[in-house]
């Protein structure tokens, strides 16, 4: 199973309530339209990478709902519906649960403990899951089994302290190369990796996606788009400012599929 081979994206659009979604350090709230007009752009990269794009209805009651990646992973043909690990977010992974019954072989669920989407990287060999303020050790074991399926072992790690999610620090870019923060890497949770070290002071350009034949990341971060370029990487750039005001990235606003 390639971990940068994609054929569908799940997506949902923002509500308006996005404005009232949540961040961890009190700022201005994004403005919708932009974030229409972002979440547009972003579809239309993934697109051009060679995805089809399916659209999943807006959740208005939830207004973190277009960060999609937190209710569920996608492996191959199996899914699992995760618990995602803040109260005002705990009921879409059931709310995206007929978009996945209809389209997976498997959808198993969590029950145990706590999981956010953004907390888990699958690569070719494993699913490595960070620790975090989101995702802890219950929900960890129970992934562990709910992943039986896939094939892929869990494997347990930690997120730096600070920061959201596991994947707000590093992204996968080839089967067995990750781009990571310093501050994620030398905890040595990617020894037997290659690591393509994002620059200090563009750590928030870590959370990007590998699609088929380019790796897709924001807008803004030119030393970092400039060391995947040297490294032979096709780079896409997308805004994404209004999802970065509420910590959201580009990872977190798709479910990335291979049927
Ligand atoms: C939250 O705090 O849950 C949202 N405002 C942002 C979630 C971003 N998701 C991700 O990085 N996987």
């Amino acid at each position: 199973m390639s971990p940068i081979r994609f054929t569908h994206a799940l997506v949902r659009p923002p509500s308006a309530s996005v404005v009232d979604g949540l961040r961890a350090i009190e700022g201005p709230d994004p403005d919708f339209a932009r974030f229409q007009s972002e979440h547009v752009g972003y579809c239309e990269a993934l697109g051009r990478a060679g995805m089809t794009i399916e659209v999943m209805p807006e959740l208005p009651g939830h207004p973190d709902a277009v960060f999609v990646e937190d209710a569920a992973l996608c492996v191959g043909s199996h899914a699992i519906m995760l618990r995602p690990g803040t109260p005002s977010r705990a009921g879409e992974a059931a709310a995206t649960r007929p978009d996945l019954d209809a389209r997976f072989t498997t959808v198993a669920q969590i029950d145990d403990g706590h999981v956010d989407g953004g907390d888990i990287l699958v690569t070719a060999d494993e699913i490595i899951v960070g620790r975090s303020a989101r995702t802890d050790a219950a929900g960890v074991a129970a992934l562990t089994a709910a992943a039986e399926p896939t094939g892929l072992p869990v494997r347990s790690v930690h997120t730096p302290a600070d920061v959201l999610h596991f994947k707000t620090d590093c992204a996968i870019v080839d089967d067995r190369t990750i781009f990571s923060t310093r501050r994620l890497a030398v905890s040595g949770c990617f020894d037997g990796y290659e690591v393509i070290e994002c620059p200090d002071g563009e750590e928030a350009a870590a959370n990007l996606i590998r699609v088929n034949d380019v790796v897709i990341m924001r807008t803004g971060f030119p030393q970092a788009a400039a060391v995947l370029d040297a490294a032979g990487y096709a780079v896409v750039q997308v805004q994404a400012d209004e999802a970065a005001l509420i910590d959201g990235g580009l990872s977190c606003m798709s479910l990335r599929c291979a049927w």
